[in-house]
């Protein structure tokens, strides 16, 4: 089957200026439909002036002769082939007026002179299929148009001029390179025993996992907080001044404060945005040991929510210390959240010394906020202030890179068993081909739908 011509509104609607992009083989068959006067021979990326009309319904010789039909608007447009268009394919654009209304009318005539509907992400899919750019470039795409922040428009932008790919296929390079080195020494059974040039081969895959792991990292090091924001789990004994604290960490008096213990029971999610960074805050409920049922409940939903978060923010009445509750709440978090400890109510004056590597805060009177604003954005999002690391801003690219890195740790501890080189050449084919996954050269159907999927239609 064919692929269809594509169409879609690219951009906003309400603007001065509207666009509908549309792409595929037909381009130039539904434009010369639509668009009044068509040039004779267009040049590819030049701009004509003209109208946009109903296409005419097809006459019994193939040929259309929209006549007297309805203008639609007064638009510019252009027709790009394929050898120099964002597609690959021939792009026509319509620049019309910007009110939804004339846009719904265009895209409702290219529709009627035989284009579909574009689903989302499709130009950007096409430009993948055919070529034109890496699965790290597209996206960079969507991380570009999704961006809340200068750091993170910069990152996307990066991304988006081949930078990352250009890293992924330097790192696969070097894999190959040793898995040829390891095959050579598969051909030779003598150099096989030569310690000098295992260890060498051991060395390099120590150097290049290092150099995975520590891209993949910089995920969590910055990454998510720009692609996605962070999430910070408030959590401890009852009446510790965890709700006090998400109010006072986001500005507003967003949840219930109270005296008496026991005052949260839902758990609460509240936004903030610390040095452009998008913070979610989730508040819960408190441990304490005589809890109603009611309160176990609340524990568990709030456990369930917390599970993915960031960063656990174990929140300790200063003047009571740390106790058994606290103690068994740190000791059952998931092994993939860590916690900082948040020694609040240092305002008062029985107040226990905070222990090392808390951080003093008073949610009363605002003590230690900036301070604790500060460690938590240097522990998730170190490096985004970092201008020249380049950042994984993607949750499948940073998996990829720690399965590859992986596979290469495995490949060095066969070899430091003294087991088959065999055996080690094949963790490094797996690393080899996770990079593929990330580059896109070697990618399901599936993962490519979820990607596309997160992308707005006409981009
Ligand atoms: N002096 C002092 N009092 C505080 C501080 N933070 C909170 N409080 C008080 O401690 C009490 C409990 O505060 P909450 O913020 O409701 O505590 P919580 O941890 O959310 O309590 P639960 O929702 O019951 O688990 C309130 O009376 C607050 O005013 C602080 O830094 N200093
Ligand atoms: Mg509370």
């Amino acid at each position: 089957m064919a692929t269809p011509t594509i169409c879609a509104i690219a951009s906003g609607i309400g603007g001065g200026i509207g666009i509908i992009r549309l792409s595929g083989r037909d381009v130039t068959s539904i434009a010369q439909r639509i668009l009044r006067p068509w040039p004779d021979s267009p040049e590819s990326h030049k701009l004509y002036y003209g109208q946009v009309v109903w296409p005419a319904p097809d006459r019994a010789d193939g040929a259309s002769t929209p006549t007297g039909t309805e203008a639609i608007d007064q638009v510019l447009f252009t027709l790009m082939r394929g050898t120099r268009s964002y597609t690959g394919e021939d792009v026509v654009e319509i620049h019309g007026h910007g009110g939804a209304i004339t846009l719904r009318r265009i895209l409702e005539a290219c529709l009627s002179a035989g284009a579909e509907a574009a689903g989302p992400g499709e130009f950007t899919r096409r430009a993948f299929l055919a070529g034109k750019i890496d699965l790290t470039r597209a996206e960079a795409v969507a991380s570009l148009l999704s961006a809340q922040s200068v750091q993170a428009a910069r990152q996307a932008q990066r991304q988006l001029s081949g930078e990352l790919g250009m890293r992924m296929t330097e790192l696969r390079r070097q894999v190959t390179s040793l898995l040829g080195d390891l095959e050579g020494l598969l051909d030779f059974p003598d150099l096989d025993e030569d310690p000098a040039i295992l260890r060498r081969c051991r060395e390099r895959l120590v150097e290049l996992a290092t150099q995975l792991a520590s891209l993949g990292q910089s995920f969590r090091r910055g990454g998510k907080a720009l692609a996605t924001g962070i999430e910070l789990a408030l959590l401890g004994r009852t009446n510790a001044g965890k709700s006090s604290l998400v109010n006072a960490l986001s500005g507003s008096e967003r949840v219930l404060v109270d005296a008496r213990p026991g005052t949260t029971r839902d758990f609460v999610e509240v936004s903030a945005e610390w040095d452009g960074v998008p913070v979610t805050l989730i508040d819960t409920a408190g441990e304490r040991s005589d809890k109603t049922e009611l309160e176990e409940q609340g524990l568990r939903l709030g456990q369930r929510r917390y599970r993915e978060a960031d960063l656990a923010l174990i929140v300790v009445d200063g003047k009571l210390g740390l106790g058994p509750d606290e103690q068994r709440l740190i000791a059952t978090l998931p092994e993939s959240l860590p916690h900082l400890l948040v020694w609040n109510k240092t305002d008062q004056r029985d107040c226990q010394p905070a222990p090392d590597g808390a951080v003093a805060v008073s949610a009363l009177n605002g003590w230690g906020l900036r301070e604790l604003r500060s460690r938590v954005l240097t522990e998730l999002a170190g490096s985004v202030t970092a201008q020249d690391e380049l950042l994984v801003t993607s949750a499948r690219q940073a998996e990829g890179l720690q399965k590859a890195a992986g596979a290469l740790q495995q490949a060095e501890q066969v070899l430091a068993r003294g087991e088959a080189t065999e055996m080690a050449a094949a963790e490094l084919r797996i690393a080899q081909s996770r990079l593929r996954e990330i580059t896109g050269e070697d990618v399901s159907e599936a993962v490519l739908d979820a990607i596309f999927a997160r992308f707005c239609v006409g981009k």
